[in-house]
Order: C-alpha cells, then structure tokens, then sequence
C-alpha cells in the first residue's frame, strides 16, 4: 500500500519511511507529499531555538511530557547542522528522550545533516507537514539557532520560543544571534544558575528596544513574556506551556494564524520554485558549461551579471 494513506491510519513505520524519503528528496517523497498536503494545517507547530548548550533538547522533552499529560499527541523534529548524525549531541538527546519513547501519542525524528542547509530547511518543513497529517496536535522544532537557515527554519512555526541560559557576564547569546526579532516567548532556562535574574532583565531591556523601534502594528498586541525555567527538574515549564496556550489563542483571536499559514505557504512555494528553476536550468545547461562560466568570471573577463543573463537566455 502507499505511504500516504498508511500515515492517515496512524502507521508509524510508513511516518518514518516517508521521512527517510524526505531527506533523499526524490519524486516518491513528492508523490507523498502531494496525497498528504489535503489533511495539513490543523498541527500547532512550535519552534524552539537558541544557542547550544542552554537546554532546548530537556527543555522540549519537558514540554512534550506536559502536552501529553494535557491529551495532546506531539510530534519532535530535532534539527542540528551543528552536529554529525552519529555526533554525540544527537546520543545525549536520545537518551533524555528516552522517557518518552513507547509512548504512542509522541513521534520523535532527528534530521540528518545531508546535502546544503537549504535542503536541510526544506526537509524540515516537510517533515513537520507530515506529522501535522498523521495527525499530531502539536510539533515541535527543535533549531540551533547560530544561521540564517536555522532562524528561517524557526520562524515557520507559529510560536518560535527562543532559549537562553545564564551564562558570562552579561552575554546574552539571543541578542548576538539577532534571535530577539522572531521569539514570540522567550525563556531564560537554568534558572538553577546564578545570573538567570540578570539574564531576564537584559532580554526585558531589548523586547522594549525592540518595541519601541518597531513600526506600529508590528505585532503590537502580543508582548512576548520573559519565563526561568529549570528543564531538568520541570520548574516553570508549566508557565511556558500557559504562554505557549495564549499565543495560540492571540494568534487566533486576531486572525494571525491564518497570516503565519499563509506567509509559510509563500515560502514553500518560493523555495520549490527556486529548486525547481534552478535544477532545470543547471541540467539544460551542464557542468561544463557552468565551469567555463566560472573561469571566465574568475579570469575577469566577464561579470556575474553578464554571465546569468546569457545562462538564462542562450539556454
Ligand atoms: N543546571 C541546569 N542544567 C540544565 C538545565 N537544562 C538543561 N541542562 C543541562 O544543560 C546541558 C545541555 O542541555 P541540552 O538540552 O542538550 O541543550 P541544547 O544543546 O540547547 O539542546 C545538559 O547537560 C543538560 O542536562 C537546567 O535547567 N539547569
Ligand atoms: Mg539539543
């Protein structure tokens, strides 16, 4: 039987085929795709971002275990370029997740570092697209928030929470990162450490930067709360998840959700076509071809410019 109907059912070796297939990007993945698009748009999808280090993978267990107490079915995307699939990061997630293993309501997939981190950012994307089909309430993204590929990949959920840790004097890694703009809830985890007070009241300080630079009706009503947490004993989380139930119905209240839905729409479909077009017209083109354009602009004799328009035109 086919994949897309087998993942409908709840089958979850089919969920995890249909990923395999995702991350090698072939036409039976799009084939998939197609069947499934139809039964998306109904998962919460929550991006949880931020440095290395400062506690997203205990703290997005954490949050899991409190939607599955709360009945909602949860589906983990864990993305980190950052580390080698069989890289040590990826072990230690996998054992902290372990107390969710078994659990049929939870579905957690690590997403190997193959190809380019735009291959990367849209086989995220279409895993999250399939586990919003099979059904989960909520997904969770779990990004190392250190490029540009990452934010994006953050910021097609509709609640990017953004994670940050007491740490050196008054470094605040977020605001390095220029992760301030696209947080929605912002966590100050460890809170167990010293200086997590601290930490909060420089992120309070740049949210009404922020604010206060902003354009007006830039998201105006919803001021993204600054919470401590301490993910290895559960403390606070319960308020992460409360804020993470009021975006949601801000986001809905005021219409946003279908404006998120729709922004990341325009993303995909932007995306594929570059793909696509770019695909096509290297193909048409070949190798050679494009290596000689590569010498002449090394060599100076041409310009990018040039050398696009004539690409496109003589193809
Ligand atoms: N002290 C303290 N350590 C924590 C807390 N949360 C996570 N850690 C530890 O911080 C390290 C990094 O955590 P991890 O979740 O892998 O961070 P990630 O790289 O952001 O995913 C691990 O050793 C965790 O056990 C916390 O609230 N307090
Ligand atoms: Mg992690």
């Amino acid at each position: 039987m086919e994949l897309a109907p087998r993942i409908l059912e709840g089958d979850r070796r089919a969920l995890a085929r249909l990923i395999s297939l995702i991350e090698d990007d072939g036409p039976p993945a799009r084939e998939a795709m197609a069947a499934l698009h139809p039964h998306t748009g109904r998962a919460h999808v929550i991006g949880v971002t931020g440095a290395p280090g400062t506690g997203k993978s205990t703290l997005v267990n954490e949050l899991a275990k409190g939607f599955r107490r709360r009945g909602a079915t949860v589906g983990i995307v864990a993305v980190d370029p950052t580390s080698p699939f069989t890289g040590g990061a990826l072990l230690g997630d996998r054992v902290r997740m372990r107390d969710l293993a078994g659990d049929p309501g939870i579905f957690i997939r690590s997403m190997a570092t193959r190809g380019s981190l735009g291959g990367l950012a849209r086989a995220t994307g279409d895993v999250v697209r399939v586990l919003d089909a099979a059904g989960f309430a909520v997904v969770l993204v779990e990004t190392v928030g250190v490029g540009q590929a990452e934010v994006d990949i953050a910021r097609t959920a509709h609640t990017t929470i953004v994670v940050e840790a007491p740490g050196l004097g008054d470094d605040v890694q977020a605001l390095k990162a220029g992760l301030m703009e696209i947080a929605d809830i912002l966590v100050v985890n460890k809170a167990d450490r010293p200086g997590a007070a601290q930490t909060a009241r420089a992120l309070e300080v740049a949210l009404e930067l922020g604010r206060n630079n902003a354009g007006p009706g830039k998201d105006a009503a919803w001021r993204p709360p600054v919470l401590k947490t301490i993910a290895l004993d559960g403390s606070g989380v319960a308020e992460v998840l409360e804020a993470i139930a009021a975006h949601r119905a801000y986001l809905e209240s005021s219409g946003l959700w279908a404006h998120r839905e729709r922004a990341r729409a325009r993303d995909d479909l932007l995306r594929a076509l570059e793909q696509e077009l770019l695909g096509r017209l290297l193909a048409g083109v070949g190798e050679a071809a494009i290596e000689d354009w590569v010498d002449r602009i090394a060599r100076r004799e041409v310009d990018v410019y040039t050398a696009v328009q004539a690409l496109i035109e003589n193809r």
